[in-house]
This record gives C-alpha cells, sequence and structure tokens, in this order.
C-alpha cells in the first residue's frame, strides 16, 4: 500500500466528482490540507487509503452515535439484506421504524420517511404552506435546513463555509418568500412575524451549522407562543438533533412542541434517509391521504428502516445519553482549557465546537467574527495528530458511544500542543 494512496485517489477523484467530493464540505477548503479517501471505519476510528487511522468527531456529520459498525446495526442490515432492499411498496420494518419514532417524540403523530435531510425540510415546508395557505417562511441567518432553494437563503454548513449566500442557480423569486433573522433573537423573530403573513418558522433547534449554537434561555418557548399566536407552523428541524441530544430530541430537552418535526442521520445510522412528521391534522393533508403532493423511489427502504430500528433499540435503553453527556463534557471543557483565551467552545450534550479567536457565540454574527486561519492552523494540527475533525470551523464535531477518554484526551492534548506552539 504506497503511502500517497490516498492522495493518488482524491486526485483520480477530482477528475471526476466536482472537487473531489460528494458534498462539498468534505473537500477541505475552508481548512486547507489533502482530504482523506476513507477506506475503512468501525467504533470511533476511520482509516484512509495508506492504513492511516484517526479518531472520527465528524462521524459522517452525526448519524454514527453508536460508532461505526456496531454490532446491532451490522447484524440488521445483514438480516435485512437477504431479504431485499427496496420494494416500492409498504414493508413491516418501516412501520417498526415509524412507531420507534411516534413513541420518542409525542409531538409526531404522524411520519413520511424521505431519503435525506433536505427533503424531509422542503417537504415541511411545502406542507406548512399548504396547510395555511401563506407562503412566507423564515429561517434564522446561519441555521442550514439542507439546499432545497428557498431555504438556501443565509444559509449555514457548506454555504456558510464557502461564504455563499444563496447559491448561484437560486432564482431571487425561490427565495423572495424567505425571511432570514437572527438565531436567539427573540424580538426579530416577533418583528418578522409581526410584518408578514408566515406560514412556518423553521429552525434548528440547537443550531449545528454555524458550529454549535444552543438557544438562549426560553428562546424556543417564545418561538412557540409566536406561532401560536400568528398562527404559523413551528417546524424543528432535528435532522442533527432527533437522538442526538436526547432520545426524544431537542423537544424532550427543553420541553418545547413543534407542529412539525425534520429528522434525518441517526435514524438511518448512516443510510440515505430523511423523515418528517407533526400534528396528525397536518400529515394527514401529505399525498394520498390528502393533496399535498411528495413522493421518493426509495422512500422507507427497508434497509435504512432495519439499520434506524436496530440504533434506535440501543438507544431507548438509555445509557447511551449519560455516557455521551460525560465525554461531551470532558472533551469541551479540556479544549476550553487548551484554548484558554484564544477562543470558546460551545456544547450540547455531544455536539461541540471550538471557535476560534472570538468571545461567546450566540448567533451567526457572531460565529463569523471567529478566526478561520486559526482555524485551519488547529484542524491541521488535529489532523497530523490523528484526529479526523469537522473540515469547517461552522460544522460541529460528534461523540459516539464507543469514544473513550483516552480518545477524547487525544483531541485535547493536540489542541493543546497546537495553541502553545501558535502563542
Ligand atoms: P441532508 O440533505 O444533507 O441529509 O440534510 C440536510 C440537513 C438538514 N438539516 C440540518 C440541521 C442539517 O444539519 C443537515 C445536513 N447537515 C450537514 C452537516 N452540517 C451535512 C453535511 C454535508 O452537507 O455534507
Amino acid at each position: 500500500m504506497t503511502a500517497n494512496r490516498s492522495r493518488e485517489l482524491m486526485e483520480r477523484a477530482r477528475r471526476i466528482l466536482p472537487g473531489g467530493v460528494s458534498s462539498p464540505v468534505r473537500a477541505f477548503n475552508a481548512v486547507g490540507g489533502e482530504p482523506p479517501v476513507v477506506a475503512a471505519a468501525q467504533g470511533a476510528h476511520v482509516t484512509d487509503a495508506d492504513g492511516r487511522e484517526y479518531i472520527d468527531f465528524v462521524l459522517a456529520y452525526g448519524p454514527h452515535i453508536l460508532g461505526h459498525n456496531h454490532p446491532a446495526v451490522v447484524d440488521a442490515l445483514a438480516e435485512q439484506l437477504g431479504r431485499g432492499v427496496a420494494f416500492g411498496a409498504t414493508s413491516e420494518i418501516e412501520i417498526g421504524l415509524a412507531d420507534r419514532i411516534v413513541a420518542a417524540m409525542p409531538s409526531i403523530e404522524m411520519v413520511r420517511f424521505v431519503n435525506s435531510g433536505t427533503e424531509a425540510t422542503m417537504s415541511a415546508v411545502r406542507l406548512a404552506r399548504a396547510a395555511t395557505g401563506r407562503d412566507i417562511i423564515v429561517k434564522c441567518a446561519g441555521c442550514y435546513h439542507g439546499h432545497a432553494d428557498a431555504l438556501l437563503a443565509g444559509a449555514g454548513s457548506g454555504v456558510a463555509t464557502l461564504s455563499i449566500a444563496g447559491s448561484p442557480g437560486v432564482p431571487a423569486g425561490a427565495v423572495a418568500d424567505t425571511v432570514v433573522v437572527a438565531y436567539n433573537d427573540v424580538v426579530a423573530m416577533a418583528r418578522a412575524m409581526d410584518e408578514y403573513q408566515v406560514a412556518a418558522v423553521i429552525v434548528e433547534p440547537v443550531a449545528g451549522n454555524m458550529g454549535c449554537v444552543p438557544p438562549r434561555g426560553g428562546y424556543l418557548r417564545s418561538l412557540r407562543e409566536l406561532c401560536t399566536k400568528y398562527g404559523a407552523v413551528l417546524i424543528f428541524d432535528e435532522v442533527m438533533t432527533g437522538f442526538r441530544v436526547a432520545y426524544g430530541g431537542a423537544q424532550e430537552l427543553y420541553g418545547v412542541v413543534p407542529d412539525l418535526t425534520c429528522l434525518g442521520k441517526i435514524i438511518g445510522a448512516g443510510l440515505p434517509v430523511g423523515a418528517y412528521g407533526g400534528r396528525r391534522d397536518l400529515m394527514e393533508q401529505v399525498a394520498p391521504s390528502g393533496p399535498v403532493y411528495q413522493a421518493g423511489t426509495l422512500s422507507g427502504n427497508p434497509l435504512a428502516m432495519a439499520a434506524g430500528v436496530a440504533v434506535l433499540d440501543v438507544l431507548r435503553e438509555g445509557s447511551v445519553y449519560a455516557q455521551l453527556e460525560e465525554m461531551g463534557a470532558r472533551l469541551a471543557t479540556g479544549l476550553s482549557l487548551a484554548l484558554g483565551a484564544g477562543g470558546v467552545v460551545n456544547r450540547a450534550g455531544s455536539m461541540v465546537t471550538a471557535f476560534l479567536g472570538i468571545g461567546p457565540v450566540t448567533d451567526y454574527a457572531t460565529a463569523q467574527t471567529s478566526d478561520l486561519e486559526r482555524f485551519g492552523e488547529l484542524h491541521r494540527a488535529w489532523r497530523n495528530s490523528g484526529i479526523f475533525w469537522p473540515p469547517s470551523q461552522f460544522e460541529t464535531a460528534f461523540l459516539s458511544a464507543a469514544h473513550t477518554p483516552e480518545d477524547v484526551d487525544a483531541a485535547i492534548g493536540a489542541a493543546s500542543a497546537a495553541m502553545a506552539f501558535a502563542r
């Protein structure tokens, strides 16, 4: 195995995949350095094409809360594989995953499976517009809800990393009904809802796409009250937080009930999946029980459903969350000490972001003042120390049940060394 097989493969990839990747953030453009081509993964580790092993804090951007290739997931996939992977019809395992989601999140009375978080949010917005007869949606700057046209206005994640407000190819008309307000700013939200006939507010209940930014105390409750007051649909985009910050998601953690919820990532354990669900009176308007059209060839495919059932059955027994809380606190505390006055660490459970060069980060405007050059230096130091950290200041790092205290301490130690060197 040559020492440059990963580099050679990435050079081949760049010739046939835009940027050599299937999703922009993976190209490492925001942090520099050569992105790895990953050959295999197990537990809290990934191995690149040259056999170099890394402790993985990316975890495919969230799905692998149990770690890569958890035996329960592998066994469930192997068993389903023998029965078939896609039927174009309802399957029992699909009902099984729906049962678990509905039981975990009481606000979800009915659920529809799709194949990505983007499809989930795009469909939830369409449903809210149909149900209210209104067109205006409100989102928060720095929150990313996938790449549907109407939601690529002031988005976070890859768009934030690439500093693209919206994107070329998104016609002005597509975002003309999208109002963008600051996250964690109740006054701005109230003003928008007073000014416009709002169909829906869509929000990440814990922002993860401007880096991790938890909601201020009372913020989510205020959104609930405003949506009720103005007859708007409150959509919690829990694609990242669902089953991550609690088994019942952020809506359980913060005790705020949305009208619709979007899910993804963990509910497929790494297989392509998304879902949206919520109040029965809304969901019954989705085709074919109602007029709001949405469809998908591979929606509810038994393979992704089997993986989701397996991971939720492990999570439901509950001990994982206490472990993730302990590991998350260990990582955040250690990184805070490593950064010293050189930055700040935000955390929500096992979602962690180290912001470089700035003080408290409570919204996108403050997140954007971070020192991206310093973050790039820290990321390269992590990379050289065998730590695979999300390659963007505006992404969130994740922990899994497979991470050990030693794994966490390795990330802290590498950051300490990097910060000491930089001082
Ligand atoms: P997908 O279409 O990528 O499955 O989901 C879109 C989405 C929707 N809502 C939230 C809160 C999300 O975080 C995402 C996707 N998250 C990014 C990571 N920040 C996916 C990583 C990537 O784009 O490669």
